[in-house]
């Protein structure tokens, strides 16, 4: 008898930004078990419960098989062959640009899918079906960091290698909740050696916070405050690092300045920490030789949340740590490819960190792909929350949602439903169409996921790794790259991408649009060498190249970024890229690598910059009818958002309570006479949700916690964003807590 054929594939996992490898075991062409790959520099053989589960999703009964096709404003979804849906989509876009002009179609795209897509679909969208405005859902997660790193570092390059954390003798995690939303983070940072002092800084006992050296539960955004004094001491001590000061960085004196006002007692009141604490802190980092600071979405997702990252950039560049092995101001991404969509989805940049405004990086875009330049959009592209507010005022009329589920996961969801019923055309491009986004649609795309198809992840410490298609999609479900060239094809503009031929030949055109960026990676000889080297970390010249590398010294990031009063003007405006100050040369094939080693940053002058503001108050403080501050986030290690996939998993949904839930404290739950597991209601000035109690001295008294993985819960959230990133602001907004009678539930 004959034995079938297994097989083992490499790629990496499909959730989050960690970017773990896992080998996928293939029988008789079916994916039948999984495994996590033992020598891929990230997790060292390690995986989490969701990379362990990622098969399981794509089996799901609800996959999207066929196109769907409203019949007509309000009736049902129905199957349609691909032509049907695509005729439709097509005929109904162009419709909406012919009425309202091309501006009024738009797309949100995602950092959930290959870089070889997003990029195909930013391409597609803007240069060949005219559109100007695209976001992502990175827009939720990283723009905070996107603008941080271009104002102060010059470009968009977090500086790190995960082996820092292993190097680190000081670890301080901003903000981040690593043992729940980066669980190989955290086991990495288990073997550090040197036993670290491990710094915690989150309003909640998290599970990271309980397993580290220091905690500090400051009040919800009072991290700016906190920030200028630990500065302040650090200064008043002495304990910074004048040499590295002096040759690498701009505008310390106007810093020290500034944070001369932050004495211990001012912040104190302000973050509710005791002065002895700010001391241990202060002391914490001055005593390190290698203080890694790393930040998520305490930080990002918050008003104020561009200066709360500088300001950790800052103490990096004060005290001197970054740039040497175990240091850095290190900012970890959220989805699978989060770095990918900042880099590639030409949506708030231009491909490979480039400015749509400036001409000079829309004619070497256009020489590079062989198109008119006239095709790229003159100025960027509106954020996310200015999309939505298009809807609103009748500007966007026809939009194209590409793996994300918005009416579950943009900030103020009643009001986010209502405005996506008010379109004229509304596709989204899911593995299922029973998203709570998808059920709006008027058209869906089935689209392959993740083990179904090819391309490259970016994780967070810049590792390109590959995607492998290892599954067939079920029924007509096509890759995203597919769906793409099929839009492409139906609009009339195919011809312009028939050099995007394929994932493998996309790779080559970013290859091509990264030469003498940042962001080269010239030097990677294909997938092959891709698979072969376990992912290559961006940048990589060809070996022994060097080069001087060229940013475009245009203001930072998404939507209007007005430079905070303490940013120095950019060396040279507009025009066209000018030589930064970063030389890169490298043999390219170390499995670990950090930026900045020269202690070169990207401006044109080589210098980082120091920048801050003064704090400013939420958009929504607490009152009397609204008396607790609500802070949302991730709940476990086997929720993934906004549950479509990790919800298809028999073991993954006995990890989790299946019902909403919410954390309040004991002495809040006595108060309002709540006891443990009751049905209460939380209410905010937009929207309600029940949740089962959750009586927990994690929380502090005056806050309440609810995991985003509940449909309910953004309808509470206050839409409020960072002036500079438009990062929305998920972490806090003014809720109320009361018992629900019986009656009720
Ligand atoms: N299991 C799982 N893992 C995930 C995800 C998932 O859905 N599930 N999502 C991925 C994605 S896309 C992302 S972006 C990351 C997010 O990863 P994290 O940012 O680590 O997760 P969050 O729970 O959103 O937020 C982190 C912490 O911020 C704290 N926080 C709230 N307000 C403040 C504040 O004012 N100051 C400070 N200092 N802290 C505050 C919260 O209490 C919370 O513990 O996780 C990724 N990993
Ligand atoms: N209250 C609150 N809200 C939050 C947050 C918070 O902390 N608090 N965090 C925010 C953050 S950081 C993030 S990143 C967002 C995440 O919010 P979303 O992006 O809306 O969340 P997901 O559930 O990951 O949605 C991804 C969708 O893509 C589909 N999908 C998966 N793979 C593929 C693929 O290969 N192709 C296609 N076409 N579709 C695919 C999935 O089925 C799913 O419907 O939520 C944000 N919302
Ligand atoms: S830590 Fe992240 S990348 Fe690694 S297995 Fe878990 S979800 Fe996947
Ligand atoms: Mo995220």
């Amino acid at each position: 008898m004959a034995v079938a054929p297994t097989s083992t594939t490499a790629m990496v996992c499909g959730f989050c930004s960690v970017g773990c490898s896992l080998d996928v075991i293939g029988k008789d062409g079916q994916a039948v078990s999984l495994t996590p790959t033992k020598d891929y520099p990230v997790n060292l053989g390690m995986a989490c419960p969701k990379g362990w589960e990622a098969l399981t999703p794509l089996k799901a009964p609800d996959r999207a098989t066929t196109p769907l096709l409203r019949a007509g404003r309000d009736g049902p979804l129905e199957p349609v062959d691909w032509p049907t849906a695509l005729e439709a989509m097509t005929t109904r876009f162009k419709a909406v640009q012919a009425t309202y002009g091309p501006d009024a179609a738009a797309f949100i795209s995602t950092g959930q899918i290959a870089s070889e897509e997003m990029a195909l679909l930013g391409a597609v969208a803007k240069f060949g079906m005219g559109m100007v405005h695209g976001d992502g859902n990175t827009r939720q997660c990283m723009a905070t960091a996107v603008v941080a790193y271009k104002e102060s570092f010059g470009f968009d390059a977090p500086p790190y290698t995960y082996a820092d954390l292993e190097e680190s003798d000081v670890i301080v995690l901003w903000g981040a909740n690593p043992c729940i939303a980066h669980p190989i983070l955290w086991e990495r940072i288990l073997r550090n050696v040197h036993h670290p002092e491990i710094v915690v800084v989150d309003p909640r006992v998290t599970e990271t916070a309980a397993a580290a050296t220091q905690h500090y539960p400051l009040l919800p955004k009072s991290d700016l405050t906190l920030l200028y004094g630990l500065a302040h001491l650090l200064i008043a001590w002495g304990a910074v690092d004048k040499e590295f000061i002096d040759r690498s960085t701009q505008g310390y004196e106007a810093f020290e300045a500034h944070v001369e006002a932050f004495t211990p007692e001012r912040v104190s009141a302000a973050t509710g920490l005791p002065p002895d604490a700010l001391e241990l802190m202060a002391d914490t980092i001055a005593s390190g030789k290698r203080v890694s600071f790393w930040w998520t979405m305490g930080v990002n997702q918050s008003h104020e949340g561009v200066r709360v990252a500088q300001a950790i950039i800052d103490l990096a560049l004060l005290t001197g740590n970054i740039g040497r092995p175990g240091t850095g101001a290190n900012s970890i991404t959220g989805q699978c490819n989060a770095m990918g969509s900042r880099l590639w989805s030409n949506t708030t940049n231009l491909f490979g960190g480039r400015s749509f405004a400036d001409a000079g990086d829309r004619a070497d875009v256009a020489a590079i792909l062989g198109i008119d330049p006239a095709r790229i959009p003159d100025r960027p592209s509106w954020a996310y929350d200015q999309i939505v507010e298009g809807i609103r005022d009748g500007k966007i009329r026809a939009l194209w949602v590409v793996a994300t589920n918005s009416a579950h996961s943009w900030i103020h969801q009643n009001d986010m439903v209502e405005l996506l019923g008010r379109l004229d055309v509304l596709v989204v491009q899911d593995l299922y169409p029973t998203t709570e986004t998808a059920q709006l649609a008027d058209i869906v795309l089935p689209a392959a996921g993740w083990g179904e198809k090819e391309g490259t992840f970016i994780n967070s410490e810049r590792r390109y790794g590959r995607i492998r298609r290892v599954v067939r999609a079920p029924g007509q479900a096509l890759a995203d790259f597919s769906i793409f060239k099929l839009v492409a094809d139906a609009w009339g503009c195919g011809h312009l991408f028939d050099e995007w031929s394929s994932p493998e030949a996309v790779f080559g055109i970013l290859q091509r649009l990264s030469a003498s960026r940042p962001c080269d990676i010239t030097g990677i000889e294909g997938y092959g060498e891709l698979e072969a080297a376990g992912g290559i970390q961006w940048p990589c010249l060809p070996a022994a190249g060097t080069r001087v590398l060229r940013t475009t010294p245009a203001a930072a990031g998404g939507g209007p970024s007005p430079a905070g009063p303490a940013l120095a003007p950019p060396a040279a405006a507009g025009g066209s890229p000018t030589p930064a100050g970063a030389t890169l040369s490298q043999g390219a094939r170390q499995q670990e690598r950090r930026l900045y080693e020269d202690g070169r940053f990207f401006h044109a002058d080589g210098r980082a910059r120091f920048v801050w503001e003064e704090p400013r108050p939420v958009a929504e403080p607490t009152s009397a009818e609204y008396p607790f501050i609500l802070l949302t986030g991730r709940g476990s290690s086997s929720q993934w958002h906004t549950q479509t996939r990790t919800s298809k998993s028999a073991i993954l949904r006995t990890l989790y309570p299946e019902k909403p839930y919410v954390e309040i404290s004991p002495a809040d739950a006595a108060a309002l006479g709540v006891s443990a597991d009751e049905w209460v209601l939380v209410r905010s000035a937009r929207g309600e949700m029940e949740a089962r109690a959750y009586v927990t001295p994690t929380v502090a008294a005056g806050q309440v916690f609810v995991p985003m993985h509940y449909a309910s819960t953004n309808r509470l959230t206050r839409p409020s964003f960072d002036p500079y990133s438009r990062q929305p602001s998920y972490k806090s907004a003014a809720v109320a807590v009361r018992r629900l009678t019986e009656s009720r539930r």
